[in-house]
């Protein structure tokens, strides 16, 4: 469906979540977000940009996306005739990198077409193929083995499908080995968010033993091709995340057998159109997907839920619900889970929940509106 883009209106928001988040790369205690909101026809759509408050999972952060959108996406996209949403993504691509910055815009059009066509967002992106997303939780590295045992056990009983839990060199074998004792049966992976080289190919063989479903992302963010031996000295398959930001890097790191797995995440990618290209050459190569987080807030979650009906995310997620991470979330309902651990499609227009526009003014620390 065509449209031309009116206004873009930015918003960052900071929000403080209710337990910090250790990856291998540091502790988050609060989140700082930019908004989207593109105005066209008297529709808007609304777009979470994923990135960190500090440029340590990606070159990303809060306040570059900011500059960015401002400065290099809105000028290219304000009062440019789209035939579709599709058409988006193309328009920014002469940005390097900055996928986050360009997929918080792209994913607000994609609402957007969707709330001009009355539909679901998950219909508009071509999902739908399961009612109820399968749900996993990422649990941060903890300060001790005993708290990491009793949030395991709170989100297990929870119902959630699969654990993940974060690693790093010193917080891996022995505390895996824990867990394993603990509970012997649950569905667990860990990730590493890079925190290896192929140096520690030994300690990390050792985690063979502990019948992971797979190691995330275990050596450098921009690197494919050590996962390749790697892989071939591991049974655990190997899940990437960081290095996957193109369906053609997904392409060529199965081509190499880098990966059995790949996790998709909407800001990484750049947005819908690029995520459904990785999902779909998945998919050819009979590699199962499953949807990454970003700590998002509302917005980002339910886009993450759509994205999450495509068929080939055939593995739990780290889609989960709000109040694991907010207080009070930016959308009504907030995200919630069923006893079997999963979400629920939304039936509505857009992503199918609705604004809390009282509390994002609230938490709105700088606001733009560019025409
Ligand atoms: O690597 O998947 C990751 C959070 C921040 C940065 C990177 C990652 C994560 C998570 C959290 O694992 C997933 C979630 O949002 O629940
Ligand atoms: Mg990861």
């Amino acid at each position: 469906m065509a449209f031309q883009i009116e206004q873009i209106v930015l918003r960052k928001i900071r929000m403080p979540l209710v337990h910090f988040f250790e990856t291998s790369f540091g502790r988050t205690y609060e989140r700082k977000m930019v908004l989207v909101e593109v105005r066209a026809g008297g529709v808007s759509g609304w777009g979470e940009v994923t990135c960190g408050e500090n440029p340590f999972y990606n070159e990303e952060w809060t306040d570059s996306a900011w500059l960015i959108l401002k400065d290099y996406v809105a000028p290219r996209v304000i009062g440019h005739p789209f035939g579709s949403a599709a058409e988006v993504a193309a328009r920014t691509a002469h940005i390097r990198g900055h996928h986050m910055a360009q997929g918080g815009l792209e994913v607000a059009c994609w609402d957007l077409e969707a709330r001009q066509a009355g539909v679901p967002l998950w219909k508009q992106i071509g999902g739908g193929a399961r009612n109820e997303i399968p749900c996993g939780v990422s649990i941060g590295i903890q300060d001790s083995v005993p708290q990491l045992l009793e949030k395991i056990r709170v989100e297990v009983e929870a119902g959630y499908q699969r654990i993940k839990m974060k690693i790093k060199p010193g917080w891996d074998v022995d505390v895996i080995r824990e867990v394993r004792r603990e509970f012997p049966s649950i569905k667990l992976m860990a990730d590493a968010n890079s925190a290896y080289t192929l140096a520690d190919i030994d300690r990390l063989k050792r985690l063979d033993e502990f019948y992971l479903m797979m190691i995330e992302q275990p050596l450098a963010h921009d690197e494919i091709i050590d996962h390749v031996p790697l892989q071939a000295a591991l049974q655990t398959p190997i899940c990437l995340d960081e290095c996957i930001r193109t369906a053609h890097q997904a392409a060529q790191a199965i081509r190499m057998k880098a990966c059995g797995i790949i996790n998709i995440k909407l800001g990484r990618v750049g947005g819908f159109t690029e995520a459904k290209k990785v999902h779909d050459v998945c998919q050819a190569a009979g590699i199962p997907v499953w949807c990454g987080g970003m700590l998002e807030a509302g917005i980002g979650r339910a886009h993450n839920v759509a994205l999450a009906t495509l068929p080939n995310f055939v593995l739990p997620g780290d889609v989960s619900a709000s109040k694991r991470y907010w207080k009070q979330d930016i959308i009504q309902p907030a995200v919630e889970t069923t006893p079997h651990g999963t979400i629920v499609k939304r039936d509505g227009p857009g992503f199918g929940y609705e604004l809390d526009m009282d509390f994002i003014k609230h938490i709105t620390e700088q606001e733009d509106v560019l025409r």
